[in-house]
């Protein structure tokens, strides 16, 4: 009979005593993984693009995804009248592998004083949001913010982390999160920040 004890993340009683962590706690690690490479080769029910208020392109993943997608994308996207910082919006993935392609704008780095945390959690918080109401079973999120727009790595991957490990705990979609960094350094924070979850 296992010790009984309190979940460290969750404070469920738990009946596994390994690393301290309920079963639910557990299954929510195995739902994010993290790998390094192009978002736009991803074949996921959704790829997130890190985009600007315009959503008509840009630079960065939005170009990749632009250019990978086709310009049928480009018709789509000036249907929708543009994004607000923080927000999301949804398309098809025409050309892309994916199925979706999750349009979000995350903030401008000015400092830390100009509510940047609490934009760019809600830009991981709306794409999530998007995804598990489009019956989105894996979704791939790209560094939101942390190439032109200048936030701060280690910040930008604790916020990434910690909204998605929050959104998992309470609903069932997506199934699956892939946190997809362009470098090594990024992989390695994401890493790190779920090791001190786990
Ligand atoms: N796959 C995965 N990650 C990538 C890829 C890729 N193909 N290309 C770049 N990254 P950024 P932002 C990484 O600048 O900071 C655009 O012009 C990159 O290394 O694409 O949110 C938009 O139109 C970095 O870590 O997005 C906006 O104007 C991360 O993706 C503005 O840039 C985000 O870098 C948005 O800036």
């Amino acid at each position: 009979m296992p010790a009984i004890s309190f979940c460290a993340l969750c404070s469920v009683v738990s009946q596994s005593a390994e690393k301290d962590l309920c079963v639910t706690e557990k299954d929510l690690l195995d739902r994010i993984e993290v790998i390094v490479g192009d978002i736009t080769a991803l074949s996921v029910d959704a790829v997130v693009n890190a985009a600007n208020e315009s959503l008509l392109g840009g630079g960065g993943v939005d170009g990749a995804v632009h250019r990978a997608a086709g310009k049928d994308l480009l018709a789509e996207c000036r249907t929708l009248g543009g994004c607000p910082t923080g927000e999301a919006r949804i398309t098809g993935g025409y050309k892309l592998p994916a199925r979706h392609v999750i349009h979000t704008v995350g903030p401008v780095w000015h400092g830390g004083d100009r509510r940047e945390e609490a934009l760019l959690r809600s830009a991981y918080r709306n794409s999530l949001r998007l995804a598990s109401e489009n019956a989105c079973e894996s979704v791939a999120f790209p560094a939101i913010s942390t190439g032109v727009y200048a936030y701060p790595k280690p910040a930008a991957a604790n916020v990434a982390v910690s909204e998605i490990a929050t959104f998992l705990r309470n609903h069932k979609l997506p199934k699956t999160v892939v946190l997809c960094a362009f470098d090594e350094t990024t992989a390695e924070l994401y890493r790190s920040r779920l090791a001190e979850v786990q």
